[in-house]
């Protein structure tokens, strides 16, 4: 599925269409990038009497100072702005509050720089000190990795049993949900699809349309399976605050916008209340999601 999934992005990101896509999440991203730098702790202000006694000079050279003390970002975190399986890490970065700093790889991951650290070509992709290879793909695999390493019981519970139910829930969403998601999306986001499938193959649009359609339609079920049996009357998968498993699900809806997707009544209440719970973690990811899905739109109606 990875796989895939890889191959359909890598062609979308190498259209024109697609380098076009990133300048209406532009904005936003500058935000994004921004909150990052921002969680890199700077070092001691030069003191006041020299800032004083010359002002101009002693400032630039205070803030070269500052910069060259400044503590570099334990996770390095290379993504794609318009993708949900990056939005899903880098909320979770943020509503950790995990010191990281992003790196954009739009037009990036087949270069031979990227493929030699990571052969699978795929983001999100963080590097880390300590990981035998240096860098962890797979969304989920990172988030369990940072939550592990940082003790985030909050959003991976430790107990086992609990966090089965975390690791059954992405689990299920990777392998059953997301592929109806992709199949279902891919097409009006501009996204290749996978090889194998009619949308990859040279069958005609009415063909396609109908496997499109397919997908789409084979969306509710497993949706009702997160709400009936892995909330089970919680707010969150979680419990009441949201989990990993709830960070991925709800970064995983935000695309079925792009087909104006009728999402039941329970999924719209919970991505607003994860939204609500985790602010700016958010909303910031997201906002370049949703302007990416705005522009695909406002493209299509044109
Ligand atoms: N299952 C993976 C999917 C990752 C994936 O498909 N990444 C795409 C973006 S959505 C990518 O980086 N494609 C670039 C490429 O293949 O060159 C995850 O959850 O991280």
């Amino acid at each position: 599925m990875a796989k895939a999934a890889t191959k359909g992005t890598k062609k979308a990101s190498a259209k024109p269409a697609g380098k076009k896509a990133t300048k209406p999440a532009a904005k936003a991203a500058a935000k994004a990038t921004t909150a990052a730098k921002v969680s890199a702790k700077a070092g001691k202000p030069a003191p006041k009497t020299t800032a004083k006694a010359a002002p101009k000079t002693t400032a630039k050279a205070a803030s070269k100072a500052k910069a060259k003390s400044a503590k570099k970002p334990a996770v390095k975190l290379s993504m794609l702005r318009p993708s949900v399986n990056n939005m899903t890490v880098r909320v979770f970065a943020r509503a950790a509050g995990l010191d990281h700093a992003e790196t954009d790889a739009w037009g990036l991951t087949r270069t031979p720089e990227f493929l030699a650290r990571n052969p699978a070509h795929l983001t999100p992709m963080i590097e880390d000190k300590g990981l035998p290879r240096g860098v962890l793909w797979e969304s989920c695999a990172i988030m369990q990795y940072l939550a592990n390493k940082h003790g985030l019981e909050k959003f991976y519970p430790k107990a086992p049993a609990k966090r089965a139910m975390v690791d059954s829930a992405m689990f299920y969403l990777i392998g059953t949900l997301y592929p109806y998601v992709a199949r279902a999306t891919y097409p009006a986001l501009g996204f290749p699809q996978y090889a194998g499938e009619v949308g990859h193959s040279d069958a005609q649009p009415d063909k396609k349309s109908e496997a499109q359609k397919a997908a789409a339609a084979a969306i509710a079920e497993p949706l009702e399976v997160f709400h009936s049996f892995f909330r089970d009357g919680k707010p969150f998968i979680g419990g009441n605050n949201p989990s990993i498993a709830d960070i991925r699900l709800a970064a995983t809806l935000e695309f079925l916008a792009v087909i104006d997707y009728a999402l039941p009544g329970w999924a719209q209440d919970y991505m607003a209340a994860i939204e609500k719970k985790l602010g700016k973690a958010y909303a910031e990811p997201a906002s370049d999601v949703r302007a990416y899905i705005a522009h695909v739109k406002a493209q299509a109606g044109a």
